[in-house]
C-alpha cells in the first residue's frame, strides 16, 4: 500500500506509468483492432458510424494521453532524469505521486464518456459544432472535457516538477550543456507542456460552457466562431505532437550513442539547439492544421514557410544520429534494431509532413488517409519505437531480470512488417481521396484497406509476443548478463535463486 498507493519514489512511481501505460495501450489496440476490422472491407460491421467514431476518438486519447505520454515523460523521465542528473529524487516527491494517481480517474472519466449515452464522436480534436449540443446533447462531451481536464493538471505538475527538478536538482559539477540528451528532451519537453496545456485547458472549458451555460464562444448565433476554438486547439495541438515525439528524440539519441561505442553524440550542443529550436517553432506553425478554413494567401504562406522551416533542426537530428552510428560496428542488439526502424521511419512520416505543410497541397488531402498515414509514422513508428527503443534498453534495470533474445527480434520484425503494411497502403488511400472518420468507402479502395487491415492483425500479434515475452521473463527471474557476470551483486543474487544464464531456454517449459 505504502509502496504504491502513497508512493514518493521517483522509481517506483516511473513503474508506476509503465503499468498503466501498458495497460492504456492495450486498450487503445484493442480499439485500433475495431478500426481495422470496420474498415477491413467496405459495407458495415458495427453497423454504428456514431460508435465508430467513439472508438476512433477513444483510440486517440488513450494512445496519445494514457499511453505515450505516461510511459515517455512518466516512465521514462521518472526513471532516468534523477539518475542521469545525479540527484536522489524528483524534486518534489509527493506532487510526483499525484501527478500520476490523477491519471486513472482521467481514464476512468474517459472511459465512462465512450459509455454513456452515445458516446463523444468528436475526435480528439473535438471541434465544435460536433461537440456542441446541436451534434452531441448529453454529458458524453462533457466527461471526456472533465478527463482532459484532470489529464492536463497532471502533466502541468509533472512539467513543474522535472522543469524544478533539472534546474535545481543537478550534481554541482554538472553544467547544463553537459546534460545527457535524453535529460534535455525531456526539460524542453516540459516547457511546452506547461506553455500549450493551459490554452487547451481554455478551450475545453469554453466549450463546456457553451455546452451547459449559455455561453457563446463558439456559436456564431451568439456572435462567437467555431474557428476561434480551432486556434485555440491547435496552439495547443501542434506542440503537444512535439511532447509526444521529443523525449523519443532523447532516448533514441541516448541508445545510438552509448550502442555506437561513442563517448559522445555527434554534434551534441548541436542537437539540443535543434530541440530548443523545434520547441520554439512548434508554437508558431499551428496554422497547417486549418488550411480548409479559409485563411487568406498571406497567412497560408506564412504557416507554410515556418512549418517547412523544421525540417532543418529535425533533419539537424537525423543527420547526427547517422554521424553518431557512422565508423561504428553495425549492432544488432534490440535496441539499435528499434533505433535504425525509429531513424529511417521517422524520416518518412517527416517528409510526408513537409509534403502537407505546402497549403495548397494540404486543402486537397486535409482530412484525407494520407493525414493518418503521416502521423501514424511519426507516431506509431517514431514514438513507439523509441519507446520500444527505451523498454528493451533499460529493461533490465527497471526489472532485474532479462529478455529473450531471439524472441525479441522476432518480434522486432514482425512489429516492422505489421506496421508498415499497416500503415504505407493509408497514403495511397488518401491521395484517392479515402476521408478520416468514416466507416465506409467506395469499392474501389477496398485493396489497399484489406491489406492496411491484414497488417493490423500482424501488429497485433507481435504484441501479444511482446507481452508474452515480458510474462516469460517475470516468471522465469532470468537474471541479466550483467548481474550474471558481476559477482559483487551478491544481494541479488541472495534474493533471487541463481539459474543458468541463457537467452534461448524457455525455462518454464524446461525445468
Ligand atoms: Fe505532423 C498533421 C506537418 C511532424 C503528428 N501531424 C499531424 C497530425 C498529427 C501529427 C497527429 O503541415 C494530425 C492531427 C489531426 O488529428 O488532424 N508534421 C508536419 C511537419 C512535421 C510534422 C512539417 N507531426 C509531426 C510529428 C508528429 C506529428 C513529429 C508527432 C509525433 N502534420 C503536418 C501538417 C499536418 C500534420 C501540415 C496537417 C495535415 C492536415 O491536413 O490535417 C515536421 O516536424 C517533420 C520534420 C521532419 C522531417 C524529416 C527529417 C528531415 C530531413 C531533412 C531534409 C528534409 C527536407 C525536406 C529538406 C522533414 C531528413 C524535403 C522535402 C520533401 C517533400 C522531400
Ligand atoms: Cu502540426
Amino acid at each position: 500500500m505504502n509502496k504504491w498507493l502513497f508512493s514518493t519514489n521517483h522509481k517506483n512511481i516511473g513503474t508506476l506509468y509503465f503499468m498503466f501505460g501498458m495497460w492504456a495501450g492495450m486498450l487503445g489496440m484493442m480499439l485500433s483492432m475495431l478500426i481495422r476490422m470496420e474498415l477491413s472491407s467496405n459495407g458495415q460491421l458495427l453497423n454504428n458510424s456514431q460508435m465508430y467514431n467513439v472508438i476512433v476518438t477513444a483510440h486517440a486519447f488513450i494512445m496519445i494521453f494514457f499511453m505515450v505520454m505516461p510511459i515517455m515523460i512518466g516512465g521514462f523521465g521518472n526513471w532516468l532524469i534523477p539518475i542521469m542528473i545525479g540527484a536522489p529524487d524528483m524534486a518534489y516527491p509527493r506532487m510526483n505521486n499525484m501527478s500520476f494517481w490523477l491519471l486513472p480517474p482521467s481514464l476512468m472519466l474517459m472511459l465512462s464518456s465512450s459509455i454513456t449515452e452515445m458516446g463523444a464522436g468528436t475526435g480528439w480534436t473535438v471541434y465544435p459544432p460536433l461537440a456542441s449540443n446541436i451534434a452531441h446533447s448529453g454529458p458524453s462531451v462533457d466527461l471526456s472535457i472533465f478527463s482532459l481536464h484532470l489529464a492536463g493538471i497532471s502533466s502541468i505538475l509533472g512539467a513543474i516538477n522535472f522543469i524544478s527538478t533539472i534546474m535545481n536538482m543537478r550534481s554541482m559539477s554538472m553544467k547544463i550543456e553537459h546534460m545527457q540528451l535524453f535529460v534535455w528532451s525531456v526539460l524542453i519537453t516540459a516547457f511546452l507542456l506547461l506553455l500549450s496545456l493551459p490554452v487547451l485547458a481554455g478551450a475545453i472549458t469554453m466549450l463546456l460552457t457553451d455546452r451547459n451555460i449559455n455561453t457563446s464562444f463558439f456559436d456564431p448565433s451568439g456572435g462567437g466562431d467555431p474557428i476561434l476554438y480551432q486556434h485555440l486547439f491547435w496552439f495547443f495541438g501542434h506542440p503537444e505532437v512535439y511532447i509526444l515525439i521529443l523525449p523519443g528524440f532523447g532516448l533514441i539519441s541516448h541508445i545510438i550513442n552509448k550502442e555506437s561505442g561513442k563517448n559522445q553524440s555527434f554534434g551534441s550542443l548541436g542537437m539540443i539547439y535543434a530541440m530548443i529550436s523545434i520547441g520554439i517553432l512548434g508554437f508558431v506553425v499551428w496554422g497547417h492544421h486549418m488550411f480548409t478554413v479559409g485563411m487568406n494567401v498571406d497567412t497560408r504562406a506564412y504557416f507554410t514557410s515556418t512549418t517547412m522551416i523544421i525540417a532543418i533542426p529535425t533533419g539537424i537530428k537525423i543527420f547526427s544520429w547517422l554521424a553518431t552510428m557512422f565508423g561504428s560496428n553495425f549492432k544488432y542488439t534490440i535496441s539499435m534494431m528499434w533505433s535504425y526502424g525509429f531513424v529511417f521511419l521517422f524520416t518518412v512520416g517527416g517528409l510526408t509532413g513537409m509534403m502537407l505543410s505546402n497549403s495548397s497541397i494540404d486543402v486537397v488531402m486535409h482530412d484525407t488517409y494520407y493525414v493518418v498515414a503521416h502521423f501514424h509514422y511519426v507516431l506509431s513508428m517514431g514514438a513507439v519505437f523509441a519507446i520500444m527503443a527505451g523498454l528493451t534498453q533499460w529493461y533490465e534495470l527497471f526489472t532485474g531480470m532479462s529478455l529473450n533474445n531471439k524472441w525479441m527480434k522476432i518480434q522486432f520484425f514482425t512489429m516492422f512488417m505489421g506496421v508498415n503494411l499497416t500503415f504505407f497502403p493509408q497514403h495511397m488511400l488518401g491521395l484517392n481521396g479515402m476521408p478520416r472518420r468514416y466507416s465506409d468507402y467506395q469499392d474501389s479502395l477496398i485493396m489497399w484497406n484489406m491489406v492496411s487491415s491484414i497488417g493490423s492483425m500482424i501488429s497485433f500479434l507481435s504484441i501479444m509476443l511482446l507481452i508474452f515475452t515480458i510474462w516469460e521473463s517475470m516468471m522465469s527471474k532470468r537474471m541479466p548478463m550483467y548481474v550474471y557476470n558481476n559477482k559483487s551483486s551478491i544481494e541479488w543474487l541472495q534474493k533471487t535463486p541463481p539459474k543458468e544464464h541463457s537467452f534461448n531456454e524457455i525455462p518454464f517449459i524446461t525445468k
